[in-house]
């Protein structure tokens, strides 16, 4: 832990130069959150793309956990790419391997070679093709940016086309895109900005970018340094750090922000990923910039590679009551059911799912995938989430969104749950 610790000192030392804005985050924290980084990668998971492209940008890339991460992705790239990775899962890896200094245009693994650009580009084709028949992207808006990062960081075409139709959507007064989707946006319209020579599109990203930076420091200002939620501060942070030049002359008060970010204890890998490229005054668009050769002085983790051990604290707690409802208006025969479960206090929404399943199977049977940022439930009561027609089930406490999922958020004795079948 120490040794993390000095390393990320020099690490800091060694690129004074590039720390935007003056703020960088205590040694203790970044160390702190790298550990967090390093014991999240389990040899029985999938790996995370967003972890390696952090360690990266952390300068963390000594440790054997880092090694072993980068050769799984190598792999799963290979094996999947093609095959079943969304157009914004093919960008995150595009993003991994350029801060690893792999080139993506030859991954190398298993035996076998594969292009992850000449596959980059044609999924982001697809998601504008869509964007062009029925002004919605085949996934999100937010993975079109990934797009068109990773294709601009790689100097490979398509990433202007995609820039100019991001910055067409924030533009457009109807759409509300979230902090998060506005933040990678402006991240990749960054990218566009200091590659396109063409004055009309660099007028338009200059808009756009200005529109969004600005309104993220209103927020700020509004919010006392919150811009989101807690979990958009990562991609917010690192979208301010980056784009200056498109709010100048007006300043950032990066302490009041940073402030924000300090009193949060983030826990879950992903949230941790998206936060601490900015914590150490990068972005997401210096991963094709990292010097591979320089040791950051970081000595190898001690930390071995162990499959997940479940916590067993909970089952002393007292017990509380949730009232968990099911609503479906939205398509084929509604429905809307509603229990009370006990479960102990601690525990998590996944828990008190579990518990109304176990009560009453025929009503309150579930599904969850594995994601990167833990369980998402993907269908209840038989009524099945589907990217195609944009339906998810939606979380609420009450009338208000949660801002977690069912593996993280712990609910309260006598809270209101319900799951609404929901369009996004
Ligand atoms: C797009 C998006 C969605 C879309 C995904 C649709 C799709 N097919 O692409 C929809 C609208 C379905 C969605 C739902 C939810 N989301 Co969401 N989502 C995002 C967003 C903006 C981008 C994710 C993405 O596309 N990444 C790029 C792709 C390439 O990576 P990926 O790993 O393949 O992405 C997948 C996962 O991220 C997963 N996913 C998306 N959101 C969530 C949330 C949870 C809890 C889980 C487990 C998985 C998950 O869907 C993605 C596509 O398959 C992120 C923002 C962020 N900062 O990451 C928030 C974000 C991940 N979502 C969040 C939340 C809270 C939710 C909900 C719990 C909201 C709610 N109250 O119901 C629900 C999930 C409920 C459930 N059923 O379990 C939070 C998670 C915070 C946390 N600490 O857990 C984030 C960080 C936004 C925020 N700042 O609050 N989301």
């Amino acid at each position: 832990m120490l040794s993390v610790a000095f390393g990320i000192g020099v690490l800091l030392a060694l690129t004074g130069g590039t720390v935007a804005n003056g703020c960088v985050a205590p040694h203790q924290l970044v160390s702190k959150m790298l550990q967090r980084l390093e014991d999240s990668v389990k040899t029985d998971e999938p790996p995370n793309p967003s972890v390696l492209l952090a360690m990266n940008l952390a300068g963390a890339t000594d440790s054997s956990i880092h090694k072993w991460l980068l050769q799984q992705i190598q792999e799963e790239a290979v094996k999947r790419a093609q095959k079943d990775m969304t157009s914004g899962e093919v960008a995150l890896y595009v993003l991994a391997l350029l801060s690893s200094c792999q080139n993506p245009q030859h991954i190398q693994a298993l035996g076998q070679t594969v292009d992850l650009l000449r596959i980059l580009q044609q999924k982001t084709d697809e998601e504008m093709a869509s964007l062009e028949a029925e002004g919605i992207p085949k996934t999100t808006l937010y993975s079109v940016s990934l797009d068109a990062i990773g294709l601009c960081l790689a100097r490979v075409a398509g990433y202007q086309g995609a820039s100019v139709v991001l910055a067409k959507q924030v533009l457009s007064p109807e759409n509300h895109l979230s902090v998060d989707t506005r933040a990678v946006v402006a991240l990749a319209l960054a990218c566009t900005y200091g590659q396109t020579e063409l004055q009309d599109v660099q007028d338009l990203l200059r808009k756009a970018l200005s529109v969004v930076t600005n309104g993220f420091l209103d927020e700020q200002e509004k919010g006392d340094g919150m811009i989101g939620n807690i979990y958009s501060m990562g991609l917010a942070l690192q979208a301010l750090g980056a784009t200056g030049k498109f709010y100048a002359p007006r300043e950032w008060d990066c302490a009041q922000a940073f402030s924000v970010v300090y009193n949060h204890d983030y826990r879950q890998p992903m949230a941790i990923a998206q936060v601490l490229p900015a914590l150490v005054g990068r972005s997401y668009l210096e991963a094709a910039d990292l010097d591979c050769t320089r040791s950051s002085g970081i000595s190898p983790s001690l930390q071995s590679l162990s499959p997940k051990l479940e916590s067993t604290g909970v089952h002393r707690a007292a017990r509380i009551t949730v009232q968990y409802s099911i609503i479906n208006k939205l398509q084929g025969g509604h429905f809307s059911y509603t229990t009370s479960v006990q479960v102990p206090g601690g525990s998590t929404l996944l828990k008190v799912l579990q518990a109304a399943e176990k009560e009453k199977p025929d009503i309150f049977s579930f599904q969850t995938e594995q994601t990167s940022w833990g369980p998402m439930v993907v269908s209840i009561h038989g009524l099945a989430a589907n990217p195609d027609d944009r339906t998810y089930w939606q979380f609420l406490s009450g009338r208000d969104a949660l801002q977690e999922g069912v593996g993280t958020y712990k609910p309260q004795d006598g809270e209101q749950i319900q799951a609404v079948f929901s369009t996004y």
